[in-house]
């Protein structure tokens, strides 16, 4: 596969591990894609917000939010599939590090999206940067406060169901089903 320009080593500084093919091959496909990375996305961002910032550089074909393998929830990327190269380049120089949701988002160009891209690869389900990050983090403190508070609530709803089926006889420790 010819490669379109000679030196290509500007467009992006990412190289997919799991992409099937050679390094020409790899930039070739970021030459000529429409799809782009978005990077650094708040756990929180929708779609829906995604759209509305990325349809400024041209009509959307379709919007994938990278999710956690494991939560199957937002994980701070997504990917945004253009109709056209030239709307994906503008992404890319326009509206990379621009504020969303009070985070610099980061545009990266993609070598376009295949089923799985969609999962974090990191061990703990979300993305591989995040298990490197040493500073604090709003968003992953939130996510960890969160589910504290939803495990809380089931313990709570139990407790409930529990203290409805059951009373204590003799003594504390000794449960007895109610009549
Ligand atoms: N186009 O910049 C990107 C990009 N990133 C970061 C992820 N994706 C990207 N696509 C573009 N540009 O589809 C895509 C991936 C995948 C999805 C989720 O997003 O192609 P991921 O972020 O969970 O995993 O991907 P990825 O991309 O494989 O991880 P990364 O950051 O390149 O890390 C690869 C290896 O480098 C790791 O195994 C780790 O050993 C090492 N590493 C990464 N960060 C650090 C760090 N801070 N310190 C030391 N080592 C590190």
């Amino acid at each position: 596969m010819a490669l379109l320009f000679k030196d290509q080593s500007k467009l992006s500084a990412y190289r997919d591990r799991r992409f099937p093919g050679t390094q020409d091959d790899f930039e070739y496909a970021l030459q000529a894609s429409t799809t782009v990375y978005i990077g650094n996305l708040s756990f929180y961002t929708t779609e829906e917000q995604v759209y509305e910032l990325f349809s400024r550089a041209g009509e959307i074909k379709k919007i994938i939010m990278g999710l956690d393998k494991n939560t199957k929830t937002p994980c701070g990327f997504c990917f945004v599939l253009y109709y056209s190269r030239e709307d994906a380049e503008d992404a890319v120089k326009y509206i990379s590090g621009t504020i969303l949701d009070d985070r610099p988002i980061r545009v990266d160009f993609d070598w376009g999206f295949q089923e799985g891209r969609q999962w974090g690869r990191g061990r703990s389900g979300g993305q591989v940067r995040d298990e490197y990050r040493t500073d604090y983090d709003p968003d992953i403190l939130l996510k960890i406060v969160n589910a504290g508070r939803q495990k809380l609530d089931l313990v709570k709803r139990e407790l409930k169901l529990a203290r409805q089926k059951y009373t204590h006889k003799g003594g504390y420790g000794k449960l007895v089903q109610k009549e």
